[in-house]
């Protein structure tokens, strides 16, 4: 019985050993990037791509709230408070939010737009619900950020994940560097890009140039003249959903959370080269880098809760072959194969690893057809010599001929007709010619 019992056990254990591998199945995640400083739209295809500006909302943009929308360019909108007034405010441009442009290229001054947010209560929270289908992207620029300002993203009426502004401090610190701008270190891009923490803080509108050096122009936020505004980090959020993750709906909530150009994608997006790495919300994340200056495409980042298998390589380097991945560029950190199966029990930066290809032997190119030698056409008058031969040897023809058949047992199988006789012509001319030569000797 126990023999028995082991050789079963053994079996259960091979078993599951085999089948485990397969039975990994690919997890989403959702992963939390921010822009480089100054920039307050999104970065990303526009396919699928919705964008809420707020500043085509009925009505005038208030201090002291509106009632709030229920339809948006990006869904609709549900407020914890009755009336609604109490839980959003939308307002003119100020400190603490007006974008001045939804593009995402970096932009400092400019006039300011309306803006959203919750309203100054400290249990107010909206809620923006999608489009049947829900998103794989959200991004919205975070101005003025409070401490204790949390979103939360739901699939139906499950939460799913939910970012702390907190961690938005941890990244780059609760406070302008005391050097400001330089000072606290930087954050890096996915693109190998250094951002100075400090360009974080202080609004947009306020900078003169870009890298910012001195004080900036003043903000007006309710009749008042902020010359220093720098106590607040301005910045563009993205949540990046992979796989099997999708938002329905995304909750704004704690006081005075100030948002603008909130923008959803129904498609699954690509983190740009620009964008920094704050964290994965749900599951960890790999990131895929192209190694390489010269490589071309993009990936999206991969987030999972579970073990996966790599995502497909997707860039292409020209005159190079990709061989796998590598968490050090150069190729000297631990490598991964194309494909691999990766537990996703860290998050992880894997870099592209490239081969020359070698370059195919060269092959004999035909080189150009004698096309020069039409010149070459005798103009000479034929001598009287060439008068007896040439037009007989060239002169072809389909046909084969046998000629001389006797006993010497040769046969010719050409096929020109003329040739063959002008063969048998010869041979009897070569017979005459030893006659001759042998009769002149016989005289000499
Ligand atoms: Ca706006």
């Amino acid at each position: 019985m126990r023999r028995i019992t082991g050789i079963a056990m053994t079996l259960v254990v091979t078993l599951a050993v085999g089948v485990a591998p397969a039975s990994a199945t690919t997890s989403g995640g959702i992963a939390l990037y921010i822009s480089g400083p100054l920039v307050q739209g999104a970065e990303i295809n526009s396919l699928g791509t919705l964008t809420e500006t707020f500043d085509s909302l009925g009505g005038s943009p208030t201090t002291a709230g509106v009632t709030c929308p229920t339809t948006l360019a990006i869904g609709t909108l549900t407020t914890n408070k009755t009336p609604s007034t109490n839980a959003c405010q939308y307002r003119a441009a100020g400190l603490y939010g007006g974008a001045s442009v939804s593009t995402s290229a970096p932009n400092f001054g400019g006039a300011g737009s309306n803006y959203f947010g919750t309203s100054q209560l400290s249990d107010a929270a909206i809620t923006f619900t999608f489009p049947s289908g829900g998103v794989k992207y959200v991004g919205f620029w975070w101005s003025g950020g409070n401490r204790g300002n949390v979103v939360t993203f739901y699939n139906g009426s499950t939460e799913i994940a939910s970012l702390d502004t907190l961690a938005l401090e941890t990244l780059l610190g609760n406070a302008p560097p005391s050097s400001w701008p330089s000072g606290n270190g930087s954050v890096t891009s996915m693109g190998g890009t250094a951002y100075p923490k400090g360009h974080y803080f202080g609004n947009p509108r306020g900078y003169t140039a870009y890298p910012p050096s001195s004080q900036g122009n003043a903000v007006v936020q309710d009749s008042v003249a902020y010359t220093q505004h720098r106590d607040f980090i301005y910045g563009y959020l993205n949540l990046f959903l992979t796989g099997d993750q999708t938002a329905t709906s995304v909750k704004f909530s704690g006081n005075g959370f100030e948002f603008d150009n909130l923008t959803t994608s129904t498609l699954e997006q690509t983190p740009a080269s620009s964008l920094v790495f704050v964290s994965g919300l749900v599951g960890k994340t790999v990131q895929f880098l192209p190694g390489s200056n010269d490589a071309s495409g993009s990936m999206v980042a991969q987030a999972s809760s579970s073990p996966a298998n790599l995502s497909a390589n997707r860039y292409q380097r020209s005159g190079y072959t990709f061989t796998g991945w590598n968490t050090s560029q150069n190729g000297t950190g631990t490598p991964y194969a194309a494909g691999a199966n990766f537990n996703f029990a860290t998050d992880l930066t894997l870099y592209a690893q490239w081969q020359l290809t070698p370059t195919p032997t060269p092959t004999p190119t035909p080189t150009s057809t004698p096309t020069s030698t039409p010149t070459s056409t005798p103009t000479s008058t034929p001598t009287s010599t060439s008068t007896t031969t040439p037009t007989t040897t060239q002169s072809a023809s389909s046909a084969s001929v046998l000629a001389n058949t006797g006993a010497s047992g040769f046969v010719i199988s050409l096929g020109m007709t003329a040739s063959a006789v002008l063969i048998a012509a010869g041979l009897l001319a070569i017979g005459i010619r030893r006659q001759q030569k042998v009769s002149s000797r016989k005289v000499q």
